[in-house]
């Protein structure tokens, strides 16, 4: 479930060999795992180190570096703006070259998302159950739509008082697909079309997307399923850092308060193995194209 790496700097070298494991693993949905590599504030960052600054309607304050744009925020000062900006470019920067030094031949596919800060308890925010991270899933995004394209998502657990950042981890992609696409029905004619045209969607919602965010629904919100699915914890320290493709992966985040978290996207073609890719998963299940 987790491949553990001793590195403890972000620029760190990784041989072939290493990298081609790790592909591999994290291919197959496991999560490579970094336990001593930290992600550490500047004196000026410290401030940061609180709620307070979250917009309330926003689970985490947003950052687009490619634009150079910051959301989700409140109470800042303009100086205090360009101060938390700079800190989340920094991650994404940070984060950019794990990727480049442990994923390289990913490099040049790979499609910078969005980055965010995550200073709110997670055990203790109330949102309805589509939003409710602490739920076992995949992640699928409403308005975002993907198409096919992988999630990679880059954690940092920074944590100042030394509490770890709890997950759990469910069953196999697979496993999941099995039990909840067969129940799915196929989207309704000329819905999508117009989620795309009245700009709901930032792109077009392809029938993927429409299968991945059903799952993602379908999941949170069977309380059976998630009591019973087959699971583990997963303690992630302060301190430390993981590498996950949240697509494929189920999970849940139970607890924890401040990480920092970089997403990427991935096209299918990049991977080594593309019959792993939730795509292909459940075009052979569904028996027709997705994309
Ligand atoms: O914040 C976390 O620990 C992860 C929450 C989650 O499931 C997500 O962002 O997709
Ligand atoms: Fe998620």
């Amino acid at each position: 479930m987790l491949q553990t790496y001793e590195a403890n700097e972000w620029d760190n070298h990784f041989p072939d060999s290493t990298q081609k494991q790790a592909i591999s693993a994290l291919e197959e949905g496991q999560i490579l795992y970094f336990p001593q590599l930290d992600f550490s504030l500047l004196a000026e960052e410290q401030q940061f180190l609180s709620p307070d600054y979250v917009d309330t309607k926003a689970k985490h304050v947003s950052y687009l570096s490619n634009h150079g744009k910051l959301w989700g925020v409140r109470h800042l000062t303009d100086q205090q703006h360009i101060q938390l900006q700079s800190m989340l470019e920094r991650f994404a920067r940070s984060s950019y070259r794990l990727i480049q030094n442990m994923l390289t031949p990913y490099t040049a596919h790979l499609i910078m998302g969005r980055t965010s800060f995550r200073p709110v308890e997670v055990a203790h925010r109330k949102t309805s159950y589509r939003k409710d991270d602490t739920r076992l899933h995949v992640d699928a995004f409403p308005s975002a739509p993907n198409q096919g394209m992988r999630i990679l998502r880059v954690f940092s657990n920074i944590n100042p008082h030394g509490k770890d950042r709890i997950w759990r981890i469910g069953e196999s992609f697979e496993k999941v697909a099995e039990q909840f696409i067969p129940k799915i029905n196929a989207p309704k004619l000329g819905t999508r079309a117009l989620l795309r045209f009245l700009r709901i969607t930032k792109s077009y919602r392809t029938l993927y997307d429409h299968y991945m965010l059903r799952m993602h629904h379908a999941m949170k919100a069977d309380n059976r399923y998630q009591q019973q699915a087959s699971q583990r914890e997963v303690r992630f320290p302060s301190g430390s850092t993981w590498v996950v493709q949240t697509d494929h992966v189920s999970h849940a985040s139970m607890q924890g308060q401040y990480a920092l978290e970089q997403t990427f996207y991935l096209p299918v073609k990049a991977m080594f193995r593309e019959e792993l890719a939730p795509l292909s998963v459940l075009e052979r299940m569904l028996q027709m194209k997705l994309s």
